[in-house]
Parts: C-alpha cells; sequence; structure tokens
C-alpha cells in the first residue's frame, strides 16, 4: 500500500473497545481516520459516528467495508461475530485489526486460517494487547537474551475488580486467561501442550455460581509450567504481574511501582482499576503498529495462527473446567504462511 494520505478505517462493534478505538485512532494516534462504524445497536453506531467527522454508521458489519475510503477494518464487536466480519474483509482483501479472541472456538479460528491461507497472504493482526506493553517488551527480551537461562515457569496473576454481569464461569478462561495464553507461548516461544484447571471454593465477592477465581496450569512444548491466577472479582483493582523463574534468576513485571508515596506514617502507590487504563498505551502502540505496518504494505503482530492457538488452549481449558483434569491440545500443523 505505501501510502502518504490518512487510512480510512472500519470499526466494526461500538461497545466499549470499539468506541475506546474510535477515539484512539480519531485523537491519540496518527495516520489513519475513522470514516465507518457498524454496530447491531442502531443508536450506539450512531452515537460514536457522531463524534468523528464525516464517520458513517452502519447496523450490518459487511456494509462499511464496501464503503468509498474504506482501506482497513478493526474488528471490535463481541467474539462470536468476529468470524462473519474476518471473512467479509477477507472477500474484498482488506488488512484487519481483530480485538481477541480471534474466534470463541477453536474450529471458527481454523475456518479462518483458511480463508486467510486461500488469499496467500497475511491479512490479520489479532488484538493481544499486551506483546505492545513496554513491561511484557522488557520481559520477553531479557528472555530472548538467554542471561537468566531457560525459563523453567512462570507465574502470572490476573485480577480485575468485577466481572461484567454476562461473565460465565468458561469466559474467565476464553476471554481472561487468553492473554496469559497468548503471553505464555510468545515469551516462551513454544506452543501450549495441556492444559489443567484447579477451581477453589469461590469468593463470596463473586457473582453467585460463577467459579471465581480459577488456577490454571500451562504445560509448554519445550517441558516449561506457566500458571495462571484469575479472579475477576477481587474487588480492589486490576492487576497482571507476571514472574519468569529461570535457571540463573528470575525476572517480574506488573508491581505497578511507578510512584510510590510516603505520608501520614503509611507508604504505597495506586493500583489501576480496570485495563483501558493499566494497558492504555500498550493499546495506542498496538493501534499505532498496526497503522504503521498496514500503511507501508506489512502485516506484523500476533497473527492467524496466534489466535487460533490460543483459541485451542482455552477450548482444551474450558474442557478441564468442566470435566476436571488434564486436557491436552490438539493443533494442526503451523501452515507455512505462518512460519
Ligand atoms: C477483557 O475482555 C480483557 O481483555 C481484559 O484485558 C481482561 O483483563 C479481562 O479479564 C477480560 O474480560
Amino acid at each position: 500500500m505505501n501510502r502518504r494520505e490518512p487510512l480510512g478505517v472500519a470499526v466494526i462493534g461500538t461497545g466499549r473497545m470499539g468506541a475506546d478505538h474510535v477515539r484512539r485512532i480519531d485523537r491519540v494516534i496518527s495516520g489513519a481516520r475513522v470514516v465507518a462504524v457498524a454496530d447491531t445497536d442502531a443508536e450506539r453506531a450512531k452515537a460514536v459516528a457522531a463524534t468523528v467527522d464525516g464517520c458513517t454508521a452502519h447496523t450490518d458489519p459487511a456494509a462499511p467495508m464496501a464503503g468509498a475510503g474504506v482501506d482497513a477494518v478493526l474488528i471490535a464487536s463481541p467474539g462470536p461475530a468476529h468470524e462473519a466480519a474476518l471473512l467479509a474483509a477477507f472477500e474484498r482483501d482488506l488488512p484487519v485489526l481483530c480485538e481477541k479472541p480471534l474466534t470463541p472456538d477453536a474450529a471458527g479460528a481454523l475456518r479462518v486460517l483458511e480463508a486467510e491461507q486461500a488469499l496467500g497472504h497475511r491479512r490479520v493482526q489479532v488484538g493481544f494487547m499486551r506483546r505492545y506493553d513496554a513491561e511484557y517488551v522488557r520481559l520477553k527480551a531479557l528472555l530472548a537474551s538467554g542471561q537468566l537461562g531457560r525459563p523453567l515457569m512462570l507465574h502470572n496473576r490476573h485480577r480485575n475488580v468485577a466481572s461484567p454481569p454476562f461473565f460465565t464461569s468458561s469466559m474467565l478462561i476464553t476471554d481472561s486467561v487468553a492473554h496469559e495464553v497468548d503471553a505464555t507461548r510468545w515469551l516462551l516461544e513454544q506452543e501450549i501442550t495441556a492444559v489443567t484447571v484447579l477451581r477453589p471454593t469461590p469468593s463470596s465477592g463473586a457473582p453467585d455460581g460463577l467459579s471465581d477465581p480459577q488456577f490454571v496450569v500451562l504445560e509448554t512444548s519445550g517441558g516449561a509450567l506457566s500458571d495462571v491466577e484469575i479472579f475477576v472479582n477481587c474487588g480492589f483493582g486490576y492487576q497482571v504481574q507476571a514472574e519468569a523463574v529461570c535457571e540463573r534468576g528470575t525476572a517480574r513485571i506488573g508491581d505497578g511501582h511507578a510512584l510510590i508515596t510516603n505520608m501520614a506514617g503509611r507508604w504505597g502507590g495506586t493500583i489501576a482499576q480496570d485495563f483501558t487504563e493499566r494497558f492504555a498505551q500498550a493499546y495506542d502502540d498496538e493501534v499505532q503498529a498496526w497503522v504503521d505496518s498496514t500503511r507501508r504494505g506489512e502485516v506484523t503482530g500476533p497473527s492467524t495462527w496466534d489466535g487460533y492457538a490460543a483459541a485451542a488452549v482455552c477450548e482444551a481449558g474450558v474442557r478441564a473446567l468442566e470435566q476436571g483434569g488434564r486436557v491436552e491440545v490438539a493443533l494442526v500443523d503451523r501452515p507455512p504462511l505462518y512460519r
């Protein structure tokens, strides 16, 4: 593409993340403008479109893709709507930034993987924004440098203040742990081969019937273990922490020590309250990287293969949650396009 004029973006889904991405493209990052939005809720689409000069509003997600001036698509609708939107974008060979999960299930992700291969080139960057977070980037570089030796274990903590009303026990895996699944694969450069999910007695702060917290153990192809405490109704803040334990040392991120205050006989800092605050810079950098690479005519970042692998691991995780015990992950062979 290699273009001088701004990239015309259609944003599909104007809920929390979609609206935030519209604001980001319009006011924070450079090189792109939102030319159209779509949402099944017409009023919501209109309200978000009204915040951007010349932006049109639609209810059919495929409609803006056919519109003049649309060069790329950002999909931020709910996970079950992603597959149809991705396939519609492929029909027009449009570059896509697709929020996670790529699809909620491995079969859907495989169909997307096959459709992208039929195009003959990569078109999709998947929205695993942690890969753009400065602390994760430093941890990744340190592990890759080999200074600490081989990673043996990764301990992850992922806490949300409160879960949304529609959250189910399996969504702790598919919506939340999906991030640690990707972070583990990316940091260790290994596939996840098996998943075990343990459930303590649920917190009394969790909605009735929600299995919260959960303790997830991921086994990797290189023999490492990655454990995840997922606790989506912890009540006190949004925390994402990771500690790599390697043969010659450990490295930890996410302690939030950016500002420590001493006052009135106490010391401490503040805890972010949600992901749009904790990962604000990562989202900005992720979308900027997508716009920049798209304008250069390239596709970078987490691929459809990464989205598929995460979907397959999460599917195994949901089975482990439901039936107990250890569930192996079945992946197809990695196609040449993604090697
Ligand atoms: C949400 O969908 C996200 O992607 C957040 O990053 C995660 O922390 C949260 O648990 C999910 O529900």
